[in-house]
């Protein structure tokens, strides 16, 4: 073999060594670099004879041109590899189960308020909904609860930094009764409304939560009587339930803003229940002084209200027998609503 032969053979072997890019372009410069071997040769050229010079070139032409061809040849491969090397690393097994995204479902309160939006527009009545933040006058004055009331005291009600236009502190509210006073502002009688949302005070234990919720309803009209409030109740529970195997009763009792009042209980007819009477309202013809605060005439118009727990109705509904497990997130409980 000459020695032009020598060193193509040299260059292919060096190529086929270098195991990377970086390496192949190492071996590339010890050939075709600017002191490579062909280049070297090339400027050798001048010093011969044009005959010799002639030949001599068109040899390490050829050369050159196989050089350039394998050290092409080793790129392809070199970067063939890389991508092979990187298929398989990334490769994905389709056949592997999914691993999906887990789905949000509706806490048992909500579905529970959700229901009762749906049973009460379905008889005609309006909904609204307004702040959690309220004033003195809305939460407590309107609603005939007298000044020196005890929930009126830091201990009983969260009060927020900040006055009202009557520089009274701010609250959050204890009820959702406000809502219904903003709500008769506004709106002309006859008024048939539901104000559900949440609502807060300062009590902690199995059966009390600082934050819970209320359903209240209210309803005013020139000729209402007791007997459209037991119609109204009536209805709602036994669709509530899903059950017309249920009966009611009315118990005296007092709140300040209804006068009279009542408590509302209710007794299954059949189920694990069966029999027993569960208190799961608050009621009463809306308090004169209350009317007169709605801005309404109390000789003119006569108002009946109602108030429940949405805790209370969605644990009877449910067979919930502490209230904590509705706040304390755990998926194995609230799992079993969805
Ligand atoms: C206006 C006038 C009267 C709403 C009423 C009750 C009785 C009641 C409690 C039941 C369980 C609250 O969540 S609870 O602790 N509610 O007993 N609520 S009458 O009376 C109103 C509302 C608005 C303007």
């Amino acid at each position: 073999m000459n020695s032009i032969e020598q060193l193509v053979s040299q260059a292919q072997a060096d190529f086929l060594n270098a195991a990377d890019a970086a390496a192949l372009e190492n071996a590339k410069a010890k050939y075709l670099g600017r002191v490579g071997q062909i280049t070297e040769l090339m400027k050798g050229l001048g010093k011969l004879v044009p005959d010799e010079r002639k030949t001599q070139g068109a040899v390490i032409n050829a050369a050159k041109t196989r050089i350039e061809k394998e050290l092409n040849a080793r790129r392809n491969a070199l970067t063939d590899a890389l991508m092979q090397e990187r298929l398989n690393a990334e490769a994905i097994d389709v056949s592997l189960p999914g691993r999906g995204r887990g789905m949000g479902g509706m806490h048992p309160i909500m579905r529970s308020w959700e229901r009762v939006e749906e049973i009460f527009r379905s008889i005609g009545f309006d909904i609204a909904d307004g702040p959690e933040i309220e004033t003195d006058w809305t939460n407590f004055t309107a609603l005939n609860s007298p000044e020196n009331h005890p929930a009126r005291s830091m201990q009983d009600t969260f009060y927020i930094d900040g006055n009202d236009t009557e520089g009274k502190p701010l609250l959050l509210r204890t009820h959702t009764s406000p809502m219904q006073v903003r709500y008769a502002r506004m709106h002309a009688p006859p008024i048939k409304v539901i104000a559900p949302g949440r609502t807060y005070r300062v009590d902690s234990d199995a059966t009390h939560s600082p934050m819970f919720h209320q359903i209240e309803g209210l309803w005013i009209a020139e000729n209402i009587s007791f007997a459209d409030l037991k119609g109204v109740y009536l209805n709602f529970v036994k669709a509530f339930f899903e059950t017309d195997d249920l009966r009611v009763r009315f118990r005296p009792s007092y709140f300040p803003f209804t006068e009279p009042s009542a408590e509302i209980d209710i007794a299954f007819g059949s189920g694990p229940l069966k029999g027993r009477w569960l208190e799961v309202s608050g009621s009463g013809q809306v308090h004169p002084t209350v009317v007169r605060n709605m801005g309404l005439d109390p000789e003119k118009f006569i108002g009946f209200a109602f108030g429940s727990g949405l805790e209370r109705l969605t644990m009877l509904r449910y067979g919930i027998n502490d209230l904590r497990l509705f706040y304390e997130g755990d998926l194995r409980f609230l799992k079993q609503f969805n």
